[in-house]
């Protein structure tokens, strides 16, 4: 069983207390154990005397070669680094488990779906796309939702991402899609980014992409955190059942907190103040008791409904709209551990796209197919053996007999003599005609070509559709992404051949776009291969605001104090806020707190300038008459209220705070919350569940 945190602080603490500190000729400082703590050895086991000084000739000569212990330490850590992911390189994982509802067995043998209530374990791993291992997690960027399940017919491994369609049809195109987003290869910038000429360019001249781009540029791209989105399987998979029948499937994580995002001049800036802002919220959250969990839905439909439907069910680029076909909850996954190591964990984990049990089987998407090829070789090249299932977080829970062998890093080898089949001994395991993974035997038929299916050919009207469902807050934002965006390409012709693609999405988006650029003549509506339709309805799903939360559950109000603030009063919104499940971070002008209006002190978990109110979901003013008017005077304290009230915050306040709030310019409005009454308290609670006062949005002119 894993150490909570606080036994492990205990331990460490007793470790260190028992241990001796002595100090060496040169000042150095020696823990040395006594009988009771560990010695710390080498990696062979030999006990090491001195970990502070190399071995050398007297005290000032040259280190010797024989000194094996420093020689074995330098070696370990020249070598601690694997090679990063070439995609999805920053992410973040945790443990957890997948709950059936009720057997799925008419659908899929999958012993998973079998039966009602049981639990398979799970690691997840959230990631970005495009940069590096040290990046900053609020990047505008698609996230990885990887989902892998220790079933008892072995590992299945759901890789999907937060977005449901993706930028290209075909696998062959994905090196190009990859290269043109990260940093340039001459100057090795921007990172993590999309906002630079080669990126546009490709996507520019890449017309399948349309659909994607307008998801990538909504506030999808910028989640408050990874409890707050959803998964998507993108491909069309199949459920195959014990009768050997196929039924189609798309696979949806529904996350039970409601769907939420930041604006991106929030993202801007809480990447400064916090680069670690979604792993450390997943981290407090899990730590705290606060399980995150989505909902598995999966869209069903069968042949029929596929030859009926207006897109390709293979075209990764397209999605089926909820309202054609109604996700089906078929179980909750939550996560409830953190890993004892990130590195053993996180890093190492492998997740394959072909890692399906049986009952479980591809389509044709030759995205899909592509990438059923790629992860293999990704998993050797960075994890460097082929025995890489042998890592604890990659090896399957159930039983597994096989007569693989040797290699690298080998754990496990065959015990006894035979190691093939068939052989005479009566030894090793057996295939299970029955039990064993049998692929769906669709007929296939046709010529060997390299051509793209004419069904593949809409590029424009889901991206319309997606961007007609959106509220008006939001069509607004995809606007300002892009002119963002394309700000920073420097090269005018890709500028306009973007305006031209949207104009195939939506004439206003087009013009809005090329108004905010300063293009003076309107390019030309860009050549569609199929003339996109303008007949497909909204769909409600597709909208982050219309599929918010209707509680404040999960989310964090920044409390700022200043001494003398009203002790009676903050117990009260804490409380309250206790109560809703959601929670306060206290920001003092000192880290050391502040003494309250009774004389008690309130702990401070930031200083002023380190918790800027991009970190929290609201935020209260609780100061003192004194303590507001010496807060208006500091910058920090100006833009945290500034930032909370253009960001559409809920902004709720002592009275005495109001100088803080002039000084910041705001302006009072129905998100602006005086805080005298418990009545008050409710009143901003109640808003708060609202997330975002959008209507305030014209006023600030973000
Ligand atoms: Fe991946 N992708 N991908 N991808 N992908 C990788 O595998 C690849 C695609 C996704 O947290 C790599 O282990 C190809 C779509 C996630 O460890 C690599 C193609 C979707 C993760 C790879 C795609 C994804 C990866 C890099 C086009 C959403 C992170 C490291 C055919 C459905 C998993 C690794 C984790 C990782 C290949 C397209 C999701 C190189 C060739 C579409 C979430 O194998």
């Amino acid at each position: 069983m894993a150490r909570t945190p606080a036994k492990a602080a205990s331990n460490q603490a007793a470790t260190i207390h028992d241990q001796k500190l002595a100090r060496g000729n040169g000042g150095e400082l020696h823990q040395t154990a006594d009988d009771e703590a560990e010695v710390l050895t080498t990696a062979q086991g030999g006990p090491v005397a001195d970990d502070q000084n190399t071995l050398k000739i007297g005290e000032r000569g040259p280190t010797l070669i024989e000194d094996f212990h420093f020689r074995e330490k330098i070696f370990h850590f020249d070598h601690e680094r694997i090679p990063e992911r070439v995609v999805h390189a920053r992410g973040y994982g945790a443990h957890g488990y997948f709950e059936t509802y009720e057997s799925l067995a008419k659908y899929t043998r999958a012993d998973i779906f079998q039966r009602a209530g049981e639990r398979t374990p799970a690691f997840v791993r959230f990631s970005t796309v495009a940069g590096s291992k040290g990046s900053f997690d609020l990047a505008r960027d698609v996230r990885g939702f990887a989902v892998k399940l220790y079933t008892q017919e072995g590992n299945w491994d759901i890789v999907g991402n937060n977005i449901p369609v993706f930028f290209i049809q075909d696998a062959i195109r994905f090196p190009d899609l990859v290269h043109a987003v990260k940093e340039e290869p001459d100057r090795a910038f921007p990172q993590a980014q999309s906002a630079h000429d080669n990126f546009w360019d490709f996507i520019s001249l890449t017309p399948e992409s349309m659909h994607m781009i307008m998801w990538i540029m909504s506030d999808r791209a910028i989640p408050r955190s990874f409890r707050f989105m959803e998964g998507f399987g993108v491909h069309t998979f199949r459920f195959v059942n014990a009768r050997d029948e196929s039924t189609f499937v798309k696979f949806h994580w529904k996350p039970k907190l409601g769907l939420q995002s930041v604006v991106w001049n929030e993202a801007v800036k809480i990447n400064g103040a916090d680069p670690d802002f979604h792993r450390r919220d997943l981290w407090d959250s899990i730590n705290a008791g606060d399980f995150p969990e989505w909902e598995l839905c999966v869209q069903l439909f069968d042949q029929e409904f596929a030859d009926s439907f207006d897109f390709d069910i293979l075209d990764p680029t397209k999605i089926i709209p909820e309202e054609i076909i109604e996700p089906m909850p078929v179980g909750r996954l939550v996560l409830d551990r953190m890993p004892d190591n990130f590195f053993a964990e996180t890093e190492q984990v492998a997740f394959m796209t072909q890692n399906v049990p049986p009952g479980v089987d591809f389509s044709n998407d030759p995205l899909l197919q592509g990438r059923n090829f790629s992860y293999l070789d990704t998993q050797l090249k960075r994890l460097g053996s082929p025995n890489f299932t042998h890592i604890p977080i990659n090896a399957p829970k159930c039983p597994m007999h096989h007569f693989q062998q040797d290699g690298h890093m080998a754990m496990r080898n065959p015990v006894g003599r035979a190691n093939y089949q068939p052989n005479s001994w009566g030894m090793g395991p057996r295939e299970h005609p029955q039990k064993g993974f049998r692929s769906f035997a669709d007929a296939e038929a046709g010529q060997k070509v390299r051509l793209r299916a004419e069904s593949f050919a809409d590029h424009y009207s889901q991206a319309r559709q997606f961007f007609i469902s959106q509220t008006v807050t939001e069509q607004k934002h995809i606007a300002m992404a892009l002119t963002f965006e394309l700000s920073k390409v420097e090269t005018p012709v890709i500028r306009e051949r973007m305006v031209s693609h949207l104009l195939n999405i939506d004439d206003g988006l087009g013009e809005t776009v090329a108004e905010k650029l300063g293009i003076k003549k309107l390019p030309r509506k860009a050549d569609a291969a199929v003339e996109p339709r303008d007949d497909l309805p909204a769909s409600d799903a597709l909208s982050i605001v219309k599929n918010g939360p209707d509680s404040f559950k999960g989310r964090k109000v920044g409390v700022l104090v200043s001494d003398g603030c009203d002790a009676g009063l903050l117990k009260k919104l804490e409380a309250a806020l206790k109560k809703e499940g959601a929670t306060m971070e206290i920001v003092a002008p000192k880290v050391g707190g502040v003494e309250a209006s009774d004389g008690s002190l309130i702990a401070a978990k930031q200083m002023i300038d380190g918790g800027p109110s991009v970190l929290y979901d609201a935020v209260a003013l609780m100061l003192s008459p004194e303590g507001a008017e010496q807060l208006s005077k500091e910058a920090a304290a100006r833009d945290f209220v500034a930032d909370a009230f253009a960001h559409c915050k809920f902004i709720a306040h002592s009275e005495a705070a109001q100088p803080l709030l002039d000084k910041a310019g705001v302006e009072a409005d129905e998100g602006v919350i005086p805080l005298g009454s418990a009545n008050d308290i409710r009143t901003f609670l109640e808003s708060c569940r609202k997330l975002r006062l959008w209507a305030r949005e014209p006023k600030v002119k973000l």
